[in-house]
């Protein structure tokens, strides 16, 4: 498969695949765990993504074969948050993940190794999972003083059921891509050397669907977990098809040339 690189960053890679976009962190030496300066680029990569129109599936990764990411970087955290160049304690892995969710396009995270802490909630926040045999999934959070009590407990009760979840958050331990599958972490296991070639297939499949239906269904999906802000994400995505209507159309229209609308000719569906 022949990456195109996309956009210059440094802690992390752009590239694209005809309708795919993959993102890659890049900081192998630390497991690809992130500092703020690599959440900033995730987001403008991901914006990148959903700006492009040639851009139908989205694959988040981490560089190498021992880490997707290990979570905050945790040789940068200082007392509120993760301290960049501007001293600035922050969270915005917080925004990241909701950004993921809100992108109107499917997002695959491809596994190999640790997806830990963190790192576990991003793969989690990805519509999809495919993991290689090597994948280790877990929370570490209460082991280093930290914790995700939104996505990260909230939608993985959803994802495992509440008494995984508590198991996984209470103890600490680490599971194998194996388990991950059978408890519906993940969406597939696939051998360390074909995750690439294998992700790619399930993004070329989903690739071959209506982006509209795909983009209510992830819509959908969101709303049933995210209360008022998921309902909005299916309200602002109905309103965009409404827009594309000769009725809504009409009523822009009256506006502009300063008459009534006249929405007469519009059928009232049953
Ligand atoms: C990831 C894991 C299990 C890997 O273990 P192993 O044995 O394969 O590698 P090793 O030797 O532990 O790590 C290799 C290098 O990467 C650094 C290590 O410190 C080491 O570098 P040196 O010390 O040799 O220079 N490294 C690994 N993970 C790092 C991290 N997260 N931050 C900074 N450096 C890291 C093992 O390394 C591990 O357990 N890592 C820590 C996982 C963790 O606890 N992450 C933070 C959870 S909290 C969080 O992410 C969070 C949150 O809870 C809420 C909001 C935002 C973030």
């Amino acid at each position: 498969i022949t990456w195109t690189p996309a956009r210059p960053y440094t802690d992390i890679r752009y590239e694209t695949h005809g309708g795919i976009a993959k993102i890659t962190i890049n900081r192998p030496e630390v497991r690809n765990a992130f500092r703020p300066q690599t959440v900033m680029e995730l987001m403008d990569a991901f914006a990148a993504a959903r700006d492009d129109r040639s851009i139908g599936v989205v694959i988040l990764t981490g560089q190498g074969k021992e880490a997707f990411c290990s979570g905050g970087d945790q040789k940068v955290r200082g007392d509120g948050g993760y301290v960049g160049d501007d001293q600035i304690p922050r969270l915005n892995v917080l925004d990241l993940q909701r950004q993921i969710r809100t992108l109107p396009k499917p997002v695959i995270a491809m596994v190999a190794g640790y997806a830990i802490g963190g790192g576990h909630v991003l793969h989690l926040v990805c519509d999809l999972t495919i993991a290689a045999e090597n994948a280790v999934f877990g929370q570490t959070g209460p082991q280093v003083g930290s914790f995700d009590a939104g996505y990260g407990a909230g939608l993985l009760a959803r994802t495992v059921g509440q008494k995984k979840a508590r198991e996984i958050w209470y103890l600490c331990r680490r599971y194998s891509a194996r388990e991950a599958l059978e408890m519906g972490l993940v969406n597939a296991v696939v051998p360390l050397d074909r995750l690439e070639e294998e992700t790619v297939a399930w993004a070329e499949e989903i690739l071959q669907k209506s982006p509209t239906a795909l983009r209510f269904l992830k819509a959908a999906f969101n709303a049933d977990t995210d209360g008022l802000a998921g309902l909005q994400q299916l309200a602002g995505d109905a309103t965009l098809l409404f827009y594309l209507t000769e009725e809504a159309k009409e009523g822009r229209n009256a506006f502009l040339e300063k008459r009534k609308p006249d929405f007469s000719k519009f059928p009232r569906f049953p």
